[in-house]
């Protein structure tokens, strides 16, 4: 990352890494990606209609390829960088926003997840999204409202009532369409009226940095396109998870906390 893309990261709370990765390399990504998709494994999540994959969560340990990935110097090298220390890997997934079936994720920071139900004490982790498909204006690009990292917004967070939750594991609500907690749209108005909006858009091989603080969300995939993104997202190790009363699984929120190495992937 050359220092012009570092103070916009620092500036907006996200950058994005043109062609990080070949075509061929992400034809691999892709075909490992295929392999997970028609493997039963605990960390998938199902859209609204029960039927059409979501997410893989935790793709990592189930995938040496994807175990490797996130010891690339490309992603790894950044990471440390940006969070100024060694890191570990808090949350894997792979989110695979099918054509016309693909549903939207809601306005949400990362971070409030990651501090209410995981314990992370403070905003220094980010991830980066690892593009294997094009992502266009019609296939759900996520949406980020650029210099949002800075905000606290714990106190303007509001848990959505049981009724309006989708079923499923405690896990699971945190990941679903509806999200277990959301901000109010007078809020939300506000806030993007004030900053702006930007779609994450561009070509497989590119690589969207982002602020675990930053404000985002995705709408549905409304396209014959599919959107598939790896998201892979580093914490400090210095900042590792505190105790919970109920953790969540190991594929949802590591608590493996050693550093990792570079170490050659392709
Ligand atoms: O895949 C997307 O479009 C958004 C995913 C997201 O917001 C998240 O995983 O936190």
């Amino acid at each position: 990352m050359e220092s012009k893309d570092l103070e916009l990261y620092r500036k907006q709370g996200f950058n994005i890494s043109e062609s990080l990765y070949t075509r061929q390399e992400v034809n691999i990504l892709n075909a490992e990606t295929h392999r997970l998709m028609h493997e039963s494994s605990a960390g998938k999540v199902l859209e609204g209609n029960g039927k059409t994959l979501r997410s893989i969560n935790g793709p990592n340990l189930n995938s040496e390829l994807f175990q490797n990935l996130a010891c690339d110097a490309r992603l790894l090298g950044q990471a440390e960088m940006l969070l100024g220390g060694p890191v570990y890997v808090h949350q894997y997934k792979i989110n695979t926003k099918q054509a016309f079936q693909g549903q939207n994720w809601e306005w949400h920071s990362d971070y409030w997840f990651w501090k209410k139900e995981d314990g992370m004490p403070e905003p220094k982790a980010l991830t980066a999204v690892i593009f294997l498909d094009e992502v266009n204006e019609f296939n759900g690009p996520m949406l980020l409202v650029p210099g949002t990292q800075y905000d606290v917004l714990i106190d303007e967070i509001h848990d959505r009532p049981y009724g309006e939750l989708d079923g499923g594991d405690n896990w699971a609500i945190t990941t679903a369409q509806n999200l277990k907690y959301r901000l109010s749209e007078t809020y939300l108005r506000k806030k993007i009226e004030n900053k702006g909006m930007v779609a994450a858009k561009g070509r497989p091989g590119d690589v969207l940095f982002f602020h675990c603080n930053l404000l985002h969300c995705s709408s549905a995939s409304s396209s014959p396109w599919d959107r598939k993104a790896v998201f892979i997202s580093y914490n400090l190790v210095s900042n590792c998870l505190n105790e919970v009363p109920s953790p969540r699984p190991e594929f949802m929120a590591s608590r493996q906390f050693t550093p990792l190495t570079q170490k050659r992937v392709f």
